[in-house]
């Protein structure tokens, strides 16, 4: 008798933590599935650095860049990467090959060009 009652009450309360934990879920994934892309964190950045490099490519809307960037002490040694653009009229003037020198922030981890311009050659 105490079993059966138990069964009837069980479906319940899963039905119940089962809600709750669908109704939690998504906003836990969506904060956690955003390496890259969707809107500029508003936090401050954490730091920026400013150095100059060679583009490499430009994406399609204007949103990131391909850098060769030099060496920028204390923080990363001198690579090619990919670097978010907050806004696409940064690289109104800016095509592959130019020499830039560029100023870009860290935001949670995020890398964004902040300001980047034609670099005098060397
Ligand atoms: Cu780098």
């Amino acid at each position: 008798m105490r079993v059966i009652s138990l069964h009837r009450t069980s479906p319940a309360v899963l039905a119940t933590a089962l809600a709750t934990l669908l109704a939690a879920a998504p906003a836990c994934s969506r904060s956690q599935e955003q390496p890259s892309g969707g809107a500029v964190p508003t936090a401050a950045p954490s730091a920026t650095y400013t150095t100059r490099g060679k583009v490499r490519a430009i994406g399609e809307k204007k949103d990131n860049i391909t850098i060769a960037h030099e060496d920028i002490p204390g923080y990363m040694k001198a690579m090619s990467m990919m670097f978010e653009v907050a806004k696409p009229e940064l690289l109104r003037d800016v095509k592959v090959g130019d020499e830039v020198s560029f100023t870009f922030s860290d935001r949670d981890g995020r890398l964004f060009v902040e300001s980047i311009s034609a670099a005098a050659p060397k």
